[in-house]
């Protein structure tokens, strides 16, 4: 096998299509592979961890639709929800009882979360958070972290990750200069640096807003001080902590990032596995902030879809296949398996790099040193990871297509699939020697 086999025919004019009316041919940057090279996936159909384009050739997926689908693609109980609820209208425009039952899922998983707001995507969940806190300290500077990627909200694309780390964009056109400004942007990890903002502008910081698992520059676990030291520094000098846990919440275990590492934010984001692949996000927290929110209070919010039934209803199904006993402690051990299988093939094959892990992700940066940072990260050889990517794609696997971001696993990776992605990632790191 070599690098990617080229898709097939209604694949490529299907792309070609895209290309015509989609900006890019793709949605969403990160699709169109431009870091990685090589024809983009037009994935038309999937089942558990697997993917099929508009050929019919199948992918082992570690995208997951980048997090949501963490029980896998067309589980049972998803689909049934889903076609349940088509079949009793798909969005009213009013409360509903899904809404109310996710609510209260999430409030008891999460007790940080004392009330919460549906909306329709993490960003919009994050760029209300941030209004949200603004409002509630009456204060606007937003300390962020590089590498950190909190959807594409003016205040939040300076020095970001994912996509823009992708695309090597540090900021964005568009974003006004007196905006620009009110957002600083530390290293993650970065305890000293942490202090000094502080120091040098306490009284003026509304918010600090971080992935409590870093994974959007690459997965990077916080050090043991990090969010700790953002706790008392948010609590000592009046501002608030927002957690965005788009991607880790009901992903590093049922009560997210907050229950693994033990911090209390005053308010969380959510998105992705909570809406079990339909579009969603939430903001939630402390009752007394929440309470500033329309029609409560003064801070406006509002969405069409917000609270839309059927992403409600794919939500619960979800998470409540997370209930379950030991998920999570079989998720990691999977993950845990393809680390270190991976880990071996590099010690084989002789190519440098390095595996970090956290639950059910994992990312293989290609540098020799350690990455506890974005600088650490940014260290890789993006050119070799295209290469791997695509070596990998030729053998019927699908990886992110960038180096900053993380694998997902899901329930529905098999032992057997573990198994077939090591020998892959043996084979694939020995071709590009
Ligand atoms: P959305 O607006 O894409 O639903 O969520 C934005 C967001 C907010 N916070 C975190 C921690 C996130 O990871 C995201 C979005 N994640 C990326 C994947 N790294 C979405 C993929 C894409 O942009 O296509």
């Amino acid at each position: 096998m070599t690098e990617q086999t080229k898709s097939g025919d209604r694949s490529r004019s299907l792309t070609q299509r895209a290309q015509q009316v989609l900006v890019g041919g793709v949605n969403s940057p990160v699709r169109a592979f431009k870091a990685v090279g090589g024809e983009p996936l037009m994935i038309e159909r999937a089942q558990g961890a697997y993917l099929f384009d508009a050929d019919g050739q199948e992918y082992l997926d570690y995208v997951g639709s980048w997090g949501p689908m963490i029980v896998g693609h067309a589980h049972p109980a998803v689909v049934e929800a889903i076609r349940d609820q088509a079949g009793r209208g798909a969005s009213f425009g009013t409360s509903n009882p899904p809404e109310v039952e996710l609510g209260e899922m999430i409030a008891a998983a999460m007790p940080s979360i004392e009330m919460i707001r549906f909306v329709c995507s993490g960003t919009e969940a994050t760029m209300s958070a941030a209004r949200l806190a603004r409002a509630h300290t009456g204060r606007n500077l937003i300390v962020k972290f590089d590498g950190c990627y909190h959807g594409h909200g003016d205040s939040f694309l300076s020095q970001a990750g994912s996509g823009l780390a992708t695309l090597g964009i540090s900021a964005s056109p568009g974003v006004p200069e007196e905006v620009a400004r009110q957002t600083i942007s530390l290293p993650y990890n970065g305890l000293a640096e942490v202090r000094q903002v502080f120091a040098d502008y306490g009284p003026e910081i509304a918010a600090v807003i971080v992935e409590p698992l870093a994974a959007n520059m690459g997965v990077v676990p916080p050090a043991p001080a990090f969010l700790p030291l953002l706790q008392e520094l948010t609590t000592k000098h009046g501002a608030l902590l927002i957690l965005d846990e788009v991607i880790s919440g009901f992903r590093l275990a049922y009560g997210g990032a907050q229950a693994v590492y033990g911090v209390q934010p005053d308010l969380t984001t959510l998105g992705k596995i909570i809406g079990g692949g339909l579009p969603v996000g939430a903001y939630g927290g402390r009752r007394e902030i929440m309470q500033m929110v329309a029609p409560l209070g003064p801070v406006y919010q509002a969405g069409t879809l917000a609270g839309s039934p059927m992403a409600m209803r794919a939500g619960i199904a979800t998470i409540q296949q997370l209930q379950v006993p030991g998920v999570y402690a079989e998720l990691s051990k999977k993950a845990a398996r393809l680390a270190e299988g991976i880990r071996q093939a590099l010690a084989e094959s002789g190519v440098q790099g390095t595996v970090n892990v956290a639950g059910s992700l994992l990312t293989l940066f290609f540098t020799p040193g350690a990455v506890a940072s974005y600088d650490d990260a940014k260290k890789s050889d993006t050119k070799r990871f295209g290469q791997f990517f695509r070596q990998m794609l030729g053998r019927g696997i699908f990886l992110p297509p960038s180096q900053f971001e993380a694998w997902f696993l899901s329930t529905a990776h098999s032992e057997a699939d573990i198994d077939r992605t090591i020998v892959a990632c043996r084979e694939s790191l020995t071709a590009l020697k």
